[in-house]
């Protein structure tokens, strides 16, 4: 199931959490900023041996003093207008719910509750409506295609009410 909320979602105690992180893995701002100022700085230091992470992929880490379990580092596009905003921005969601199921596989969970925020759509500059639509297709193409992800409980997390109308729309909640 895919749900939208509107709010902050570093406050969630969902299992895990997804940032909207950039190629260094460094604290940045926005989301990422919010993040790490909510995880403490062992956060910033366990994503430093990292190694960075290529745009639309995603690697996860612990959570620190987040109230989640873990979170989930995914790099999406900086918006340039090229047909490559869309694959990376796709990659970006169906990677963060790859690592997502590997998770609930290995903590031998039979149902895992997971949250995006609107990834590319602050500082990257992603046009809201269509990053909305790559996000919610990538999901229910991956509910598709790998029934046993459909034990993922996505909510998409709106911080601004632009995105939050859109995600209602798109999940057909209004
Ligand atoms: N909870 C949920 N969503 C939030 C929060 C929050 N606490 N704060 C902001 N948003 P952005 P990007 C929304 O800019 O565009 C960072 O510096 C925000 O309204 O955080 O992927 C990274 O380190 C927007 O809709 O991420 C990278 O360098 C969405 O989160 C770069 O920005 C994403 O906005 C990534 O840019």
């Amino acid at each position: 199931m895919m749900h939208v909320l509107k709010g902050d979602i570093t406050r969630l105690d969902f299992d895990v959490i997804v940032n909207a992180a950039n190629e260094q893995l460094a604290p940045g701002g926005g989301v990422c900023g919010a993040i790490h100022q909510a995880a403490g700085k062992a956060l910033a230091a366990e994503c430093w041996k990292l190694g960075g992470c290529r745009t639309g992929q995603a690697k996860m880490t612990h959570a620190y003093e987040l109230p989640c379990k873990a979170v989930i580092h995914a790099v999406g596009p900086i918006f340039s207008g090229s047909p490559k905003d869309k694959e990376y921005l796709e990659a970006a969601y169906w990677n963060s719910m790859v690592l997502a199921y590997d998770f609930m596989t290995k903590n031998h969970m039979d149902h895992l509750t997971l949250a995006f925020p609107c990834i590319s759509t602050g500082i990257y500059g992603y046009p809201k409506k269509e990053a909305c639509q790559i996000a919610t297709r990538t999901v229910q193409r991956m509910y598709t295609q790998y029934k046993a992800t459909r034990h993922i409980d996505v909510t998409f997390v709106c911080y601004d009410e632009e995105n939050y109308m859109l995600y209602k729309e798109a999940l057909h909640l209004r």
